[in-house]
């Protein structure tokens, strides 16, 4: 699978579905739990973006974002995970502002929030706390922040924590999350993200547990790559999250942690199909979470360099196979229904 490709899995199923199991689709009450502020400007923003960028800096790093718009453009085949971070550097370049991150918020809220009917009635967007040449870290959540509030209750934030950050930095933003959240803010939770083979966990776990004492909630990317042993995903646990994004190669001890606990599951068919995580949806960890019941909740991760939607993810649960899981509609809906029993409001 091409990434960037208009014909991505996602896009194939919707297509096999009929026009009313589209618009069973369409018209199912969904939450968005797990999406990424910068993996979600819609292409057009992001090349708006970057015609300001490139007119207000004609040489710094002109040539590494005209370089990365052109494959977010075009697409490219991922050989592994760890070259999807690649792609952040040149949408980095063009958020760089208040100004930029303001009109790239608003553009990834809309594009969850608004049309008739909207991808989803409510999203929990989480970002990482950013600090550039042009603001500071808190600047650039509070830009968020004021944007993602004028949604008015149909959005939360959760602040992102990325493994690669430096144990002062998690303290620092983790203490940002608490002050936001007392300060009244709209935000809910907070995220572990990031390249998963960085980090040492054993430092992370106590910093991200402590959350729970602000009256946040906690969601960790967690068993992403089979690389992740179970020490990692152990002490991860050891953080008592809320949810976990992924949860792709839980070792035996560790799922049964998850199912016992009940942690709802945020599932990205798509992502991990391009990232090749998961080398078939047949293959998708998500059937074995479904045969035990275990709450799950559908998500579309990135949708800049994925090009699906919440619509699509959904039609890889509803399309006959091997396009998608062939799940019956009553299957469908209570798996939309519990998603929005997991969110963090
Ligand atoms: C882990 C991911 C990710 O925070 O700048 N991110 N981390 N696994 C994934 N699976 C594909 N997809 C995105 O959004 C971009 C950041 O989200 C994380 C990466 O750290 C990326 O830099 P924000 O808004």
């Amino acid at each position: 699978a091409v990434l960037g490709a208009e014909d991505g899995p996602g896009g194939l199923a919707w297509r096999a579905l009929s026009n009313s199991q589209q618009d069973f689709i369409k018209c199912l009450p969904k939450a968005e739990v797990h999406a990424h502020l910068n993996g979600c400007i819609p292409l057009k923003c992001l090349q708006d973006l970057a015609k300001d960028y490139l007119a207000n800096n004609p040489t710094t790093a002109a040539d590494e974002v005209q370089r990365g718009l052109a494959v977010l453009e075009t697409g490219v085949v991922l050989t592994e995970i760890s070259d999807f971070f690649g792609l952040f550097p040149a949408i980095y370049a063009v958020t760089s502002t208040p100004t930029a991150v303001k009109k790239a918020a608003h553009a990834v809220l809309s594009s969850f929030l608004s049309g008739s009917p909207a991808q989803c009635q409510y999203i929990e967007l989480r970002t990482t706390p950013r600090k550039t040449p042009h603001m500071t870290a808190r600047e650039y959540f509070t830009t968020v922040l004021d944007v993602l509030e004028t949604f008015q209750g149909r959005a939360a934030l959760i602040l992102s924590i990325d493994r690669r950050m430096s144990i002062e930095d998690v303290k620092t933003y983790v203490q940002m999350a608490k002050d936001f959240k007392q300060a009244g803010r709209a935000i809910v939770g907070v995220d572990l993200c990031g390249d998963p083979l960085t980090g040492d966990m054993k430092e992370f776990a106590p910093i991200l547990s402590s959350v729970h004492d602000a009256g946040l909630k906690l969601t960790l990317h967690i068993a992403e790559t089979p690389q992740n042993d179970e020490e990692d995903t152990l002490m991860l646990l050891s953080a008592r999250p809320d949810r976990l994004g992924h949860a792709t190669f839980l070792t035996p001890a560790a799922q049964a942690i998850v199912l016992r606990n009940q942690i709802p599951v945020e599932i990205c068919l798509t992502s991990n199909l391009l990232c090749k995580t998961v080398s078939t949806l047949q293959d998708h960890h998500v059937t074995n979470f479904l045969s035990h019941k275990h709450p799950v909740v559908i998500c579309t991760d990135d949708t800049l360099p994925f090009r699906n939607s919440l619509f699509e993810e959904y039609a890889l649960l509803l399309a006959a196979p091997p396009l998608g899981l062939g799940l019956s509609g009553a299957e469908v809906e209570r798996i939309a229904h519990v998603g929005m029993q997991a969110t963090f409001r």
